[in-house]
């Protein structure tokens, strides 16, 4: 499609059979996957890889964690799912967990990451018309501009991704558009007595790792306070360690209203989401009016459980921090002329390529995997770097060297 490279046999066959049999609504990389521990990925032909990509930070704990693998493995013998209609042992055990953990009232527990955005924004809503009076069916949510919390019709319909939402219209109507990193515009967009939340990602991940000014979730706080609005944050990228602290908004000591983690909640075993918040908002709903089968299940909380504790166990947001430090000044010092910017926060970062050759960002992962890292392209010109946050010093450096290698095609 892109540059020409022979694959081996055995990689063509599986990615025959994909292209045969599945749907084609993505465009991996050409490496086929059998393993992974820590931050390193095996193909089926045994080549070894960094994995700078983590499954999109759902692994920050690093591949097949012993710890999470054995509270998968245990709790499979023993129960997985009893469904919300009877209780089970670990549920309550698992929400007083988390809910101590990040100091909150409540949690709602959900699946995948874009479960957890529609449960927010449900909440914010009800929220809106039994506590803050919205008039009936008239509650608005803001969002900012680049935004991406997943694929659901609601999801898309929030979009500012002609990729995402091209032809899949008609959209939910009462969501509103303001641009990301302007308090200014989301002040004024507050002036509707209507708005009833505003969802948004202390970094914007798909957008390209874009972080905001300092001071900007500290200033949503205050505004989300002065207005009566609910300050709903989508850590599921930029939560768990990955930036360098539990959650990213922890960087300006803010709290948000309703707070929705996924990804990572599971260390990569299986979709666990999660919404917390306090009984105020969360209380407004009431049994019947959401759930999920999977949702809240014996095998999910106890995973969930152990996947929080090994980050605190094994220091993983102070080793992001350090990690990330290192990795962003070892790039700046290759000094490529191809790389025109470095951003991010702890182990979630980016580069913009700079390059005539529209293709650049794609042959130079092409190259990068050759070389034995993994990391994908994305909107054409940006590449994410993202390993697990177990990765060690040595690691890192042994990480530039191929990055600089690999720059050296363009
Ligand atoms: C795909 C990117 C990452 C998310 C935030 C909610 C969700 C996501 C901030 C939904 C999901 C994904 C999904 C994945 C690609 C991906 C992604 F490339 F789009 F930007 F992570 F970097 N909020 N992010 O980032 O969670 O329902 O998927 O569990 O292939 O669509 P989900």
């Amino acid at each position: 499609m892109h540059s020409t490279i022979s694959l081996s046999d055995k990689t063509n066959y599986y990615l025959n059979l994909e292209e045969k049999y599945g749907a084609h609504n993505y465009h991996p990389l050409p490496v086929v996957l059998k393993k992974g521990l820590g931050v390193h990925l095996w193909d089926v032909d045994d080549k070894q890889y960094y994995d700078f990509l983590s499954g999109y930070s759902a692994v920050n704990q690093g591949h097949c964690h012993p710890k999470i693998v054995d509270a998968l493995k245990s709790q499979a013998d023993i129960l997985t799912l009893t469904s919300r209609a009877f209780h089970n042992n670990l549920l309550g055990e698992y929400e007083q967990y988390i809910t101590s953990y990040f100091g909150y009232d409540k949690v709602l527990p959900m699946n995948t990451g874009v479960e957890g955005g529609e449960t927010a924004i449900k909440l914010a809503r009800r929220w809106g018309y039994q506590v803050k009076g919205i008039e009936k069916n008239n509650a608005k949510i803001i969002f900012a501009e680049g935004n991406f919390w997943g694929r659901t019709m609601a999801a898309i319909s929030s979009s500012t991704d002609p990729s995402s939402y091209n032809n899949f219209g008609p959209f939910m109507p009462g969501f509103e558009l303001v641009p990301y990193n302007d308090l200014v515009s989301l002040e004024k967009a507050f002036q509707d007595k209507n708005v009833a939340a505003f969802m948004f990602e202390p970094i914007q991940g798909e957008a390209g790792v874009v972080v905001p000014d300092e001071g900007y979730i500290a200033g949503v706080r205050k505004l989300c306070s002065e207005y009566n609005v609910l300050m709903i944050a989508d850590e599921i990228q930029t939560g768990l360690a990955r930036t360098g602290k539990m959650l990213a908004c922890d960087h300006e000591n803010v709290k948000p209203d309703i707070l929705i983690l996924g990804k990572a909640l599971s260390g990569g075993m299986l979709p666990i989401s999660a919404v917390l918040c306090n009984d105020e908002i969360m209380l407004t709903i009431k049994p019947g009016e959401h759930g999920s089968t999977y949702g809240g299940n014996p095998l999910a909380c106890k995973v969930a459980m152990s996947a929080l504790q090994v980050l605190k166990d094994e220091k993983m947001a102070e080793n992001a921090t350090e990690m990330g430090v290192l990795f962003r000044n070892e790039l700046l010092k290759i000094n490529s002329p191809f790389i025109s910017c470095i951003r991010g926060r702890g182990l979630l970062n980016a580069i913009v390529i700079n390059h005539k050759n529209p293709d650049a960002a794609w042959d130079l992962c092409m190259e990068l995997k050759v070389q034995g890292l993994l990391a994908k392209p994305t909107h054409g010109d940006k590449i994410r770097f993202a390993p697990p946050l177990t990765i060690t010093k040595e690691q890192i450096l042994d990480s530039i060297t191929i990055i600089k290698q690999s720059l050296s095609i363009l």
